[in-house]
Order: structure tokens, then sequence, then C-alpha cells
């Protein structure tokens, strides 16, 4: 039993909550036992954490309080979730995960990513995802997506500069790591997105298969 460890990036609005129900119905027709989840959440009281991450707030949040909220959230996951469905062999889909704290906290907010990576091996030992997909579009195009959907989270407050950085962020962890990493170009039709996954299709049941 191998299983795969995959992970959905990219800035708000990129499409990862559409495309990780469609790579599920493949996987899952392709016989797979696959694992949806997200982060921030993915269990009851990871979910509580993630309330308090993303509902705007008149104190504002100190950059530190973030940082271990999202990591104290992605401990119980890894507990309760993540490890389990590994050890049984199963494929995990998942919105968001460290790259995501890579790019908000690191990229976004600034703390460094030498901070981050105490906190990654301190929470995560040496789990990695085994395979990133980066939903990549321009700030502008996913902002007017998220925009769509009425009102605003904590993040989707932010300014365009904040998720420039996010942005870039992604794309630099990308360059640095090839073999981690997957971009999808999320500005296109979901048609031809979906067509780039399943071109993937056969990569990810190899890889789930060992
Ligand atoms: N966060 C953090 O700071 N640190 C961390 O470590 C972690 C997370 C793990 C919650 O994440 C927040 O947590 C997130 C970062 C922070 N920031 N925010 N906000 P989230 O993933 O739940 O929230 P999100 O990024 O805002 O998700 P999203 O905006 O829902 O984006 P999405 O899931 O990528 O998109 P979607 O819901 O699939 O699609 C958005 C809309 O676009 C929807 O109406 C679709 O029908 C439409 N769509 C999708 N694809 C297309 C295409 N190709 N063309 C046209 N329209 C499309």
């Amino acid at each position: 039993m191998t299983g795969l460890f995959l992970t959905l990036e990219g800035p708000e609005g990129a499409g990862k909550s559409t495309n990780r129900d469609f790579l599920a119905e493949h996987l899952r027709a392709a016989g797979e036992d696959v694992v949806l989840t997200r982060e921030p959440g993915g269990t009851a009281l990871a979910e509580r954490i993630r309330e308090l991450l993303l509902a705007p707030s008149t104190e504002p949040m100190d950059s530190d309080t973030e940082l271990l909220l999202v990591f104290a959230a992605r401990a119980q996951h890894l507990a309760q979730v993540i490890e389990p469905a590994l050890a049984r062999g199963a494929v995990i889909i998942c919105d968001r995960f460290t790259d995501a704290t890579y790019a908000y906290q690191g990229g976004g907010r600034g703390v460094s990513p030498q901070r981050i990576g105490v906190l990654e091996d301190f929470v995560q030992g040496e789990l990695r995802p085994d395979l990133t997909l980066i939903f990549d579009l321009p700030v502008e195009v996913g902002l007017s997506r998220a925009a769509a959907r009425g009102r605003l989270d904590r993040f989707e407050q932010e300014g365009t500069a904040f998720f420039e950085s996010v942005r870039h962020a992604y794309l630099e962890r990308a360059r640095c790591c090839p073999e981690r990493y997957r971009i999808i170009d999320a500005a296109q039709p979901l048609k031809a997105v979906q067509a780039d996954l399943l071109s993937l299709l056969p990569e990810l049941l190899e890889r789930a298969r060992g």
C-alpha cells in the first residue's frame, strides 16, 4: 500500500474546490480510495480554528498568532485524518496545506521561511505532500471570481499587493522544486483546466499505485 498525498494550491478563486471534486471523481472511477479534505480544517476541531482564522475581526490578528493557529489546525488534521488515511494506502486530495503557509504567512505577511520551516518540522516531522498542483492565475481574475461569491473573509479583504506576493511565493516554491509541483493555468476556461488535469491522471494513478 503506497497511497498518495496530493495537495491543491493557488491564490483566491483559482478553482481548487471545483477541481478537487473533479479529480476525486476520476480517481474513484479508476478504483482508488480517495479522501477529500481541506486546510485549515478537515476535522471538527480544526474547522473551529478555521472559523477563527477566516472571520473578519476588529482586533487585528498578530502574524504569529495566525501562523500558530494554522499549524495547530494542521496538527489536528494530520493526527485525525491524513496520517490514518496514508497508513491505509488512500489517495488524499487536500485543498491547501503547508505551501499555503509559505505563500500567505510567508509571502503575504512577511514571516520568514525559516520560522515557518521550524513549525513545519515540529508538526509534520518528515511528512511532505507527494505532489502539489498549483492553480495559477492573475490576481485580478481570481479576486473577481471570489468577489462574485459575495461576503469576503479576513484574507479576501487584503489588497492586491498581498495577493501578488502570495502568487509570487507559490511560483517561487514551484521553481525551486520542480519535481514536486505541477502548475495548472487556472485562467483558462474550466473545460481546458479539466483537460489538463485529465492529462495528469495517469501520473497520479502511477504514483498512487507505487
Ligand atoms: N490559509 C493560510 O493563510 N495559510 C494556510 O496555511 C492555509 C490557508 C492552509 C481559506 O482557504 C484561507 O486560508 C485562504 C488562505 C488561508 N485564503 N482565503 N481566503 P480556502 O481555500 O478555503 O479559500 P479560498 O482560496 O478563498 O478558496 P476559494 O476562493 O473558494 O478558491 P478556490 O477553491 O480555488 O475556487 P473555487 O471555489 O473552485 O472557484 C471560485 C469561483 O470561480 C467559483 O464560482 C467557480 O465556479 C469559478 N471558477 C472555477 N474555475 C473557473 C474557471 N476555470 N473559469 C471560470 N470560473 C471558474
